[in-house]
């Protein structure tokens, strides 16, 4: 009996936590909540024009997103500069040029410098773009022997032969399937993509990155409502725009930022921050990027602030196992960047990212594209896997694991020449 009660008094509380951190698939256990109207202000009032949601509701939005979610940008750089590392007009064949461009940012006597590689198409100048982070340096997206090996530190991992934390010649051409850059380039459009470590090293360290460059005197971590990881990294992706501005041979007016996944999350965030983004694609983003929080499927609050304790700002854990109290969700997030082109996707086997959450996102948000007279998801029921619902906010579910593949890029390049770039 005694150790029976012993047993209960150890399990129980164990179980108890486990329990709050088992998934929930089953859409029969979706709780019911309200879903928030974005054309209703916090307090009460109905949008109906576009001034309205431009000067009210829109900032109210962003401010509650940037200060509860993502976090705030302390302040501004001191400096930036840009320094043409390499470059050829001989890349894939003959079709491209290549550029390789080291950005640096300076701010309180401390620098970082990242890297752009770029492919240009020789056929369209100056050329709309493609911007999106790597996970394993710009050498993983291609199999060319010129693109130059980043020296950041990196996640170690076995398949693509990284240990130490370093890139070595190994890893180079092991992302080539997530990049369909020879249809990018055949499309007209340019690709432009950053090692995300080089920007902020994906690990809960903030010691070191872009975050560190902002520090006050003696502050070691930012403060609860100032930027984590997605913040720093959407970030990056403005001063990517930055350079991508000076560049003759580049339509600036035309960037898409693209993410997957935690990058999906923050070239969402990139796109609300930055209006100069002239679309957004999330692939595959999930939980705080396309996906409701509120659905709690998948995916929680409470388990990414818990498995990934940089990537939002502290204040965000005060919806851990909280979803309810949020008064906004992510389809809000979307609607930041209405009425610019977005392209939310999923993946049939990726129900940690909640599918249907991502879709049901798309579809809410559409009140605001509705607003300025573009077309959105106005369908309720989800589409067939691979038949997208291409309009000004698209959606398409494929079938396939996590993950970015050639169907998701066609989809896209053909998306952005009717939506985004639309050739004269
Ligand atoms: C997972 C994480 C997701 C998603 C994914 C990825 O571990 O739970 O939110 O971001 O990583 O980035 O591949």
């Amino acid at each position: 009996m005694k150790t029976f009660l012993v047993y209960l008094l150890i399990s129980y509380p164990l179980s108890m936590a486990m329990a709050q951190f088992e998934p929930n698939y089953d859409e029969r256990q979706v709780p019911e909540f309200k879903i928030p109207d974005p054309l209703t202000t916090f307090d009460g009032k109905k949008i109906t024009a576009t001034s309205e949601w431009e000067n009210t509701r829109r900032p109210e939005l962003y401010q509650f997103f940037e200060e509860q979610v993502y976090g705030k940008v302390p302040g501004k750089l001191d400096s930036l500069s840009f320094n043409m590392v390499e470059t050829s007009d001989d890349a894939l064949n003959g079709k491209a040029q290549r550029k390789q461009v080291e950005v640096s940012l300076f701010k309180n006597g401390k620098s970082l410098d990242f890297n752009i590689l770029l492919y240009l198409p020789k056929s369209r100048k100056p050329a709309p773009i493609f911007l999106g982070y790597n996970f394993y340096g710009n050498h993983s997206i291609t199999d060319d022997p010129n693109v130059i090996v980043s020296k950041a530190w990196a996640m170690d991992s076995e398949e693509f032969g990284i240990s130490g934390h370093t890139l070595t010649e190994a890893s180079r051409g092991v992302r080539v399937h997530r990049w369909a850059l020879e249809k990018i380039i055949d499309g007209g459009f340019g690709l432009a993509t950053i090692y995300y470590g080089e920007v902020d090293p994906d690990k809960n360290d903030f010691s070191d990155g872009l975050h560190s460059l902002f520090y006050m005197e003696s502050q070691e971590i930012p403060k609860k409502d100032e930027w984590g990881s997605i913040a720093a990294w959407a970030f990056g992706m403005s001063r990517a725009l930055d350079y991508l501005e000076t560049d003759p041979d580049i339509d600036a007016s035309h960037v898409v930022s693209f993410g997957h996944s935690r990058l999906g999350k923050a070239a969402l965030w990139a796109g609300a921050s930055d209006t100069r983004f002239a679309g957004v694609i999330s692939n595959d983003s999930g939980c705080g990027g396309a996906a409701l929080s509120k659905r709690q499927v998948g995916e929680t609050v409470g388990r990414i602030n818990t498995s990934f304790p940089h990537w939002f700002c502290d204040n965000f854990t005060e919806y851990n196992e909280n979803e309810e109290a949020l008064p906004v969700d992510q389809h809000e997030l979307l609607a930041l960047i209405a009425p610019r082109p977005l392209y939310v996707a999923s993946a049939e086997d990726d129900q940690w990212a909640d599918p249907r959450g991502e879709f049901l996102s798309a579809h809410y948000a559409t009140s605001v594209y509705d607003l300025y007279g573009t077309k959105g998801i106005s369908d309720t029921k989800m589409p067939e896997v691979n038949s997208p619902v291409q309009n000004t906010l698209a959606y398409h579910i494929r079938t396939g694991k996590h993950d970015v593949t050639e169907y998701d890029w066609e989809q896209y390049i053909d998306w952005a020449k009717r939506f985004v770039a639309v050739k004269p």
